[in-house]
Order: C-alpha cells, then sequence, then structure tokens
C-alpha cells in the first residue's frame, strides 16, 4: 500500500480545487471575505455540481442503497478491551498479556490500508465515524484497529479536506476500548522523504498524546539507523513500538540468497536490541508464501523473544494460506480487514480467516456474525467509492515476478498512462523488475517502491536498457528520485549500492552514508509557531505545527480551501464526490444539535463569462450561489 497516489497527487495538485483554482478564479471572492457556514457549503456543492470533483469529474450522482449500518446499544457499558491492558499494565504488561493469549489475535485494517489499497485512500472521517462506535462495541477481541498513517494523513488534507487529526481525535472518542495502530515510515514519518530528528520526536509524542498506541515502524531500506529515532520517540512516549521489517525477495528460492532466512533473523535480533516491543513482519507486496511464513515465524520466535505481528496483501489470492501457516508457527497477531473492504490488494479477510480454521482450534479471536454484519455497511460505503477503485479485479499472482506493493500497481499504471506509455503496461512492470534487479534487489515500499517505478517508467520511455545506462550514463539525465536515493538521502540498502552504477547516476555528486537526519537543520517550532499566527490570524495548534511540517504547501491550500469552502467533512460523501440531483434535500449536521437543509432547485445555463448560478433553498429560504464552469 503506497506509493500513494503521488501521480494522482501531482495530477489533481495542479487542478480544480487548490490554489491555483481560487487564483484563476477571482471572481469567486465576489462573496464577502467571511462568509456564513452555510454559504460556503453551498458554494463547495454548487462547484462539485458543476464540475465535479476531481477524478470523477462531472457526472451524475448514482442511487446508492441505504446504509446496512448494525443497531447496537448505545447505553450499555463499552467491553473492555487491548486499549485498557496497555493503560491499566503498561508497555511491558500488554506485551506479556499479548505472549499469554492463546488464540491469534487480529489487526483490523478496515480504516487505513485497506482503503488505501483499495479506494486510493480515499475513506472519509464521516463513514468511518458513522461505523466507529459500532464497531468498538462489537469487536472489543481485535488487538487493534489500524486508522492512521501511511498515505491517509497525506490525502486527508490534500483530496478530502480533512483534518488527519480531527480524525484520530474524534475516532478515538468512538472507539475507546481498542489500540490505535499507526503506520510509520520511520525517518519519513508520513511523509516521503527524511524529516529532520526533533521533527520525528515531536510528530510521534503528538501522535501519542492524539490516541496512537501502537506504532509501526519501518524503513523502506530496513536499513535500521533510519528507525531508531523513531522508535526511541515511541517509547519516551510511553507507546508500543513495532518495529517492522520489511519483507522482500523468497526465502525459499536458494537463488534469491540476498534476503534469506538468515537476513531476517539478524535484523530482528537488532531491533529487539533497539527496544522493539513488538516485531512486525511487514510483507507490503504480498510475497510471503505460506510455507515461507511458516519457516520464518518458526525461525522468529525462536530467536527473539518478542510477539511476532505479521502484516500482508492478498494480492496473490493466497493470503488465507499464508496465514494459516503462519499461525501454525504461533504468530502472535496477524492483520485483515472485514470481508467487504479486504482481499486484492488489501489485507486478507478477517471471516474468511475465521472460517477456514474453524473446528480447528486455531481460529482466531473474533466474532464472526458481528464481523459480517459490519461487512454489510462496508459492502454499501465501498459503493460510494467505485470511482477510486484500482481495477484489479482478480487474483495477481504475477506480483511474485515483479515485487511490486499492492498500492503502487495501479498508480504506476496512471503514471504510465500520463507519460504516454498506456499500451505498454506489460514492458513498465517487466522493467520494474529489471530496475530492481539493477539496483541491487533492493526493498520496494514506500519511498523506495517510488524511486523503483520512476526509473523503469524512464527506462521504458527511452528505449534504455541496462546496457545502455552503463554506456551512456554520463549524458543521461536521470530523474531526481533516482539521484537523491543514490546520494543517500532516504538511507542505505544492506550491501550499498552498487559502486559503479551510483557513480554514474550520481556524476560528480557527493553521496553519504550516515543518516540523512544528521545532515538537517532542527525545525524550530516556536518560530514556527509565531510564523504561523501571522499566517492563519488564529491560534495554532500542534497539529498545526505537524501539517505544516510534513506537507507545506498541502497544508496551505488545505487552510485556503477550509476558509474558503469551510468544514465540507459533515458533509454524506455521495454529496461530497457527486453533489445534489435536481430536487434533492439532505440534512447536513453541521454541529452537535445544528443541522442545515439544503435543497437544489435548479441551475442556470452558464453565462458568457461561464457562469452558472445554482439555486439552493437553505432551511427553505432560497439562496444562490455563482459557480465558474470549467468544462
Ligand atoms: C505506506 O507507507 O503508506 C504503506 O502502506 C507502505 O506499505
Ligand atoms: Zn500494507
Amino acid at each position: 500500500a503506497f506509493l500513494e497516489n503521488v501521480v494522482q497527487h501531482e495530477h489533481f495538485l495542479n487542478g480544480e480545487y487548490n490554489t491555483s483554482f481560487i487564483d484563476d478564479t477571482p471572481e469567486l471572492f465576489v462573496f464577502p471575505r467571511r462568509k456564513d457556514r452555510g454559504t460556503k457549503m453551498l458554494t463547495f456543492i454548487g462547484e462539485t455540481i458543476v464540475n465535479g470533483y476531481p477524478g470523477l469529474e462531472q457526472q451524475k450522482k448514482p442511487i446508492f442503497s441505504a446504509l446496512r449500518k448494525p443497531e447496537v446499544d448505545e447505553d450499555a457499558p463499552m467491553p473492555s478491551g487491548s486499549k485498557q491492558v496497555l493503560d491499566e499494565r503498561g508497555t511491558d504488561g500488554l506485551v506479556k498479556w499479548l505472549k499469554d493469549q492463546e488464540r491469534t489475535l487480529l489487526t483490523d485494517t478496515t480504516f487505513r490500508d485497506a482503503h488505501q489499497s483499495l479506494l486510493a485512500t480515499r475513506v472519509r472521517s464521516h463513514d468511518l465515524l458513522n461505523i466507529a462506535e459500532p464497531t468498538a462495541r462489537m469487536l472489543p477481541d481485535l488487538f487493534s484497529t489500524e486508522m492512521w498513517g501511511g498515505a491517509t494523513y497525506d490525502v486527508a488534507m490534500r483530496f478530502l479536506h480533512e483534518d488527519p487529526w480531527e480524525r484520530l481525535l474524534n475516532l478515538r472518542e468512538k472507539m475507546p476500548n481498542v489500540l490505535f495502530q499507526m503506520l510509520l515510515r520511520g525517518a519519513n514519518a508520513v511523509g516521503y522523504k527524511n524529516y529532520p530528528d526533533n521533527v520525528i520526536e515531536e510528530f510521534v509524542k503528538t501522535s501519542a498524546s492524539a490516541g496512537i498506541d501502537v506504532f509501526r515502524v519501518f524503513d523502506s531500506l530496513n536499513w535500521l539507523p533510519g528507525m531508531t529515532k523513531a522508535i526511541e520517540a515511541v517509547r519516551n512516549s510511553g507507546k508500543l513500538a513495532e518495529a517492522a521489517i520489511c519483507y522482500t525477495g523468497d526465502i525459499l528460492d536458494p537463488n534469491r540468497e540476498k534476503y534469506n532466512l538468515n537476513y531476517y533473523k539478524e535484523l530482528a535480533k537488532t531491533l529487539e536490541a533497539e527496544g522493539a516491543h513488538i516485531l512486525g513482519i511487514k510483507d507490503m507486496a504480498g510475497l510471503l508464501k505460506p510455507e515461507a511464513a511458516y519457516q520464518l515465524v518458526n525461525e522468529l520466535k525462536e530467536t527473539i523473544d518478542l510477539p511476532v505481528h505479521l502484516h500482508m496483501h492478498d494480492t496473490s489470492g493466497n493470503g488465507v494460506f499464508t496465514y494459516a501457516r503462519a499461525i501454525d508457527a504461533g504468530v502472535d497477531v496477524v492483520d485483515t480487514a472485514i470481508s467487504a473492504m479486504a482481499g486484492s490488494t488489501s489485507q486478507p479477510s478477517m471471516e474468511s480467516l475465521y472460517y477456514a480454521l474453524k473446528g480447528t482450534g486455531k481460529e482466531p479471536a473474533l466474532n464472526v456474525e458481528a464481523a459480517s454484519k459490519l461487512s454489510g455497511y462496508w459492502e454499501d460505503v465501498r459503493a460510494y467509492y467505485q470511482g477510486f477503485e484500482s481495477g484489479l479485479i482478480a487474483p495477481h499472482p504475477e506480483i511474485y515476478e515483479h515485487e511490486m506493493p499492492g498500492g503502487q500497481y495501479s498508480n504506476l499504471q496512471q503514471q504510465a498512462k500520463a507519460v504516454g506509455l498506456k499500451g505498454q503496461w506489460d514492458d513498465v512492470k517487466d522493467m520494474y523488475a529489471r530496475v530492481n534487479t539493477l539496483f541491487g534487489d533492493i526493498v520496494k515500499v514506500t519511498p523506495s517502491s517510488k524511486v523503483v517505478g520512476d526509473m523503469a517508467l524512464y527506462m521504458v520511455k527511452n528505449d534504455l536498457t541496462e546496457a545502455d545506462i552503463f554506456e551512456q550514463g554520463n549524458s543521461l539525465d536521470f530523474p531526481e528520485s533516482v539521484v537523491e536515493m543514490f546520494q543517500g538521502e532516504i538511507g542505505q540498502p544492506p550491501g550499498g549500492f552498487p559502486p559503479e552504477l551510483q557513480r554514474i547516476i550520481l556524476k560528480n555528486r557527493e553521496a553519504y552514508t550516515d543518516r540523512p537526519g544528521k545532515h538537517m537543520e532542527p525545525v524550530d517550532f516556536e518560530d514556527l509557531k509565531t510564523k504561523l499566527f501571522t499566517e492563519l490570524d488564529r491560534q495554532v495548534t500542534s497539529h498545526d505545527l505537524m501539517n505544516h511540517t510534513m506537507y507545506p504547501k498541502v497544508y496551505e491550500e488545505y487552510e485556503q480551501f477550509r476558509n474558503y469552502f469551510g468544514d465540507v467533512s459533515v458533509l454524506d460523501t455521495p454529496t461530497f464526490f457527486y453533489g445534489l440531483r435536481l430536487g434533492e434535500e439532505i440534512e447536513v449536521e453541521i454541529e452537535p444539535g445544528k443541522t442545515l437543509i439544503v435543497k437544489l432547485i435548479s441551475i442556470s445555463k452558464p453565462s458568457d463569462a461561464g457562469d452558472r448560478i445554482v439555486y439552493f433553498e437553505l432551511n427553505g429560504q432560497p439562496r444562490e450561489v455563482i459557480i465558474k464552469d470549467r468544462s
């Protein structure tokens, strides 16, 4: 899961709802600067009706079925769960409790990796919050809910115009009983590049106080120095450090000996010595075969004294088989998703795993009927996001050949299309594997996977072979991401970069092999606070500081959007993506107890200048907004 959408990001960055749009369409500012909330909302809905949502473009609003949301008794006491174990017994107590469990526990990734991998990370807080409390009440046996980090942080602001921190805090309130887990890209935090050490420290501290309990920390090259600061920061925050080894290659293949069983064992020992509470195995592409899972988990359990938590993607279709073998070997926790959001590039289905093992005594801890009910909700919600489906509708065992992380697959496909390689997708996939070999066989996960993808596109586009790179390399302009990686900006792969290739790629630039964080100036947060206070003209929170530090430009656009259109996270998802049908009326709860009733009356033809007037009723009163038709 991925590489997030970088392509799509870039694509959309130039478009629609961002600063450029607002700059190019000054006539939008005929409205008073401080519009009321109703007008802001009508402006957004009008905008969506006239111009569509970026990536979906203008289209008719489909008729969706009513959501099958399971009923729960909200007055009953909340069942206690793993969160209470952590709060009462601390991290060491939690680890002991986990080791004492007889059954394998489950992490539910539905709120993060599942939709990152299936729906381009587009699932909105509205749909998560709607099912959060039922999930907490119905699945209290979960080890954790993975609901933050990875690409969600960036996409929330960039495309959903939501604050990721608000999502976290609101979910925490509705789910007080299960551990909250996030994916942290080591020194890259939730970004695509290394950040200064003090940013990693602050980010972890702030996330911990906003509700994260388990931090799954990885490095995109399995480079220990890329993870140490993050692990230390998690421990200092009193939370659980799940240090992950990224699984690549195939330990069953004697020809892939760089990443053999011993390699993973040594890495695991090092992570244990670094202070990990839990060892994560992060199989981001879904390459871990069933027998390999058995051997790996078995050997790790013999080698280290930590609970083992296995994450994988079901791209090949072999996920449940792999998990069943990992369970045979005594794995402590596995990552699964609710079935309607599982399979393919997402995680294996929790109900499928349960049923596969039912009656053997090895079934994971799960109320399977409850999970099935929740799946009905997700089946209905998933339909809202149909425009973001990856298009991969069948098992894809080819993954074992090209090793592309699940979420990168559809993104790279888009990227290939964008550079005119639409008909050469097979060549790109093939080249991806060849570039990996050229680079010395590296781990491929955000952000290293993006570098391999960029190089593959570059070589196919320019009709270059490996031999050409060595022969003509001095006169070639390599993609920026490739140059940066070979400089050491995202760390070092095991065994280093191939020296001859590195010389060719870097030309006269210098490479370094120590931690990039060491070369970076710490961020002065006090200073930043003052600066943002002037810019935003309001109190600055630690969350603002983090948003700005991670993604300055995205955050600026997010703030502009929010000033202009207000808080659009309160809208239901069909309206958010498709606007309203003529005559349709919706209720929008803009804050607890305050509801707006919005009805679409009519839309004018465009004026000579291309403006349309969209007529609404807002709480029964006529209202209109002027929207530039950009078609
Ligand atoms: C991410 O970094 O977002 C991932 O999901 C990597 O697998
Ligand atoms: Zn994943």
